[in-house]
């Protein structure tokens, strides 16, 4: 069959290299199918465009990967539509974060004919062969289908036991020359960067994070090694991106990583989701050791009652003596907090904003959300026992508006308490952030002038590129 991937508009001039999509079309070309990728993300197409293509271009399929995020749920409708209104509308299929928890609603709104739950290589394979010879489909594992306004869920398909069976993904179909432009934290002006994934799963129980699959499942830190060799030999990756829901999934994990790309003598470097209650002394000077010059720590709050009512697993003692480790050992920590938990108030809140303050970095921008309940999560389903989502569609219509504004409030505060709190705790931390980057910039205009300094490289370098991520 000829397949259409749609890589969809993310409105950044900058883009990372979409893992999903590689990993599908690495799945469907050893099948028998020509897969060609639609860059709407690289040449911000309008959607008009994707109409005219699909109706000068023949293909069989087009399928497209959707984020729970607001802005995708907007531009997933738009592109929906584009694909609908195409004179030769191929079978359009669905898959991701999106729309796995609540496929029917998906379905409806989008009029896909199909969508993939979960990790899709297996069942797509499966589902396009059973489509190509014009078999019944119905018994697929992992599919969600419509006919008409009737809609069928199956069961959910058995995980991929072996994830060093999957080919890598697909690089030679998408444009790497765009893609590895993308910034990591700590990039120098000449490093090429592109997301890998050590693994897949997380065996933690957040309860605002969604996982599509449970448990944790390992690449071999071998094939991890192969991949990326053949990153650097034939893209000139230089800087890979850990995007696993959580690379630092037990201290055994990450040392076998580790020692791997040490081993290998691989001249890269990397950055990873992180936990702090791993954080050792010994472990992370491995990490620094392999590479490891950032690490995305998912803090969420200073306060120990507000973190075990989110069953995070952390406490704020662990937070500290991890973070001070990181700092010791010359990495980077990435603090992202949220806001609006079960248990905050505006205390919690300037716990968060003191330890923010006290040991930020720079290498990153800080601020605070409040909390998002996305389908799937614990949280999701606390918020409709509370009476505070309806539905699915309550979440996308009217609820979930924007990533910074409160969806659902889950704390004693009242709405404009919570918009207040989090003004000023945002003002704070911008406040430290730009008077931070003032002082560098008149340190650095009075070192070109007063010291005579040769290396300046101009003004206008001062900022760097904005890190995606
Ligand atoms: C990379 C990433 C991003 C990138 C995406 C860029 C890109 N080009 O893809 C960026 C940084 C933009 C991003 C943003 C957001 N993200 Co994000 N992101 C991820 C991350 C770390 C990796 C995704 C990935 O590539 N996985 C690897 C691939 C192989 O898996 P996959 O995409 O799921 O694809 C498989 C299946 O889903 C399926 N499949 C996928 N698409 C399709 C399509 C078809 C047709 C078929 C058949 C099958 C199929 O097959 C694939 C192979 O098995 C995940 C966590 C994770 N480790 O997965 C979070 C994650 C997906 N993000 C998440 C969230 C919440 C967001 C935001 C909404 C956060 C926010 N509040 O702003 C934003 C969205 C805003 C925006 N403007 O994009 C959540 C999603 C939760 C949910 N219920 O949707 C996750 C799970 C993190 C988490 N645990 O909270 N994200
Ligand atoms: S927030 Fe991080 S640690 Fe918690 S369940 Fe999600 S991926 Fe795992």
């Amino acid at each position: 069959m000829r397949i259409l991937l749609v890589a969809y508009d993310n409105g950044s001039y900058s883009n990372l290299f979409p893992m999903g999509l590689g990993a599908l079309a690495a799945a469907l070309e050893p099948a028998g199918h020509e897969v060609v990728i639609y860059s709407q993300d690289i040449h911000h197409w309008p959607e008009e465009h994707l109409t005219a293509y699909l109706d000068e271009n023949e293909f069989d399929v087009v399928g497209v990967s959707v984020i729970a995020g607001y802005y995708q749920f907007a531009k997933l409708l738009k592109i929906s539509e584009a694909i609908n209104r195409s004179r030769r509308r191929p079978i359009y299929i669905l898959g991701g974060y999106g729309p796995t928890p609540e496929p029917e609603y998906f379905l409806k709104k989008t009029q896909a004919d199909f969508i993939v739950l979960g990790e899709g290589e297996v069942t797509a394979v499966e589902l396009l062969e059973r489509l190509s010879d014009k078999r019944d489909i119905t018994d697929v594992q992992g599919i969600a289908w419509r006919e008409g306004n009737k809609f069928s869920v199956n069961d959910r398909r058995e995980l991929i036991p072996d994830l060093d069976k999957l080919p890598w993904p697909a690089y030679h179909l998408f444009s790497m020359d765009v893609y590895r432009l993308a910034r990591g934290v700590n990039a120098s002006g000449t490093d090429f960067f592109v997301p890998v994934m050590s693994g897949r799963g997380c065996t933690f129980k957040c309860t605002f994070c969604y996982r599509m699959d449970t448990g944790h499942r390992a690449r071999s830190p071998e094939n991890l090694v192969q991949e990326m060799k053949f990153l650097n030999r034939d893209y000139g990756i230089t800087y890979v991106g850990f995007y696993d829901d959580l690379l630092m999934t037990s201290v055994q994990h990450t040392e076998a990583v580790c020692k791997a790309i040490i081993d290998a003598k691989l001249d890269m470097k990397w950055n990873c989701n992180g936990r702090l209650n791993y954080c050792t002394p010994d472990l992370l000077k491995l990490m620094k050791q392999a590479g490891c010059v950032f690490i995305n720590f998912g803090i969420e709050s200073m306060d120990d009652t507000v973190l075990r009512n989110m069953k995070k697993g952390l406490r704020t003692e662990q937070i500290i003596k991890g973070v001070e480790e990181t700092l010791a050992a010359g990495i980077n920590p990435g603090l992202n907090i949220i806001f609006g938990n079960i248990g905050d108030t505006r205390e919690t809140l300037q716990k968060s904003v003191d330890f923010l303050l006290k040991y930020d970095d720079f290498a990153k921008m800080r601020t605070i959300r409040p909390v998002t309940p996305y389908p799937g999560s614990p949280l999701y389903y606390e918020a409709i026992s509370r009476g505070l989502l309806k539905d699915v569609a309550d979440f996308y219509e009217n609820k979930h508006l924007n990533s910074d504004l409160l969806c659902c409030n889950f704390t004693e505060m009242s709405d404009e308490d919570i918009y207040e709190a989090l003004r000023l705790a945002n003002r704070q931390l911008m406040d430290n952030y730009f008077s931070a980057s003032h002082k560098r910039a008149l340190a650095s205009v009075d070192n070109l002038y007063l010291n005579r300094d040769s290396n300046f490289r101009g003004f206008r370098q001062l900022g760097g590129a904005p890190a995606v991520g």
